[in-house]
């Protein structure tokens, strides 16, 4: 016969492997959210067309010597500000976006939220 000893080591011992599938199957089912870079070269947006998932972040770099802005397009409803040489802003993204540099307006991207 176990002793209580025994029994009391067992429980433990179940309650442990217990709490590791529980932690292995959490990890598993959540995504763990992306990094994407947009690079800003020769007054373009690289690339110009990103598709990311619910709270991925975008980061962009300006590669320029001048300085840029990333701009909600349509609203106006974020913007980076004044983007300087060799600098990076970033964002995590839940709305797919229309953006453009309001310095430079010819410059447009797009973000589709899938
Ligand atoms: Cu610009």
């Amino acid at each position: 016969m176990k002793s209580r000893w025994h029994q009391y080591r067992n429980s433990i011992g179940w309650l442990y492997i217990l709490l590791l599938l529980n932690i292995i199957t959490s990890c598993t089912q959540k995504k763990t959210p992306k990094m994407y870079i947009v690079e800003i070269k020769q007054m373009q947006f690289q690339p110009a067309d990103l598709t990311v998932q619910d709270g991925d972040t975008v980061a962009w770099i300006n590669h320029d010597m001048v300085p840029h802005d990333i701009t909600e397009e349509k609203s106006k409803s974020w913007t980076s500000g004044p983007l300087l040489p060799n600098k990076s802003w970033s964002m995590p993204v839940t709305k797919s976006a229309d953006y453009y540099c309001s310095i430079h307006v010819v410059m447009k991207g797009r973000i589709t939220v899938q």
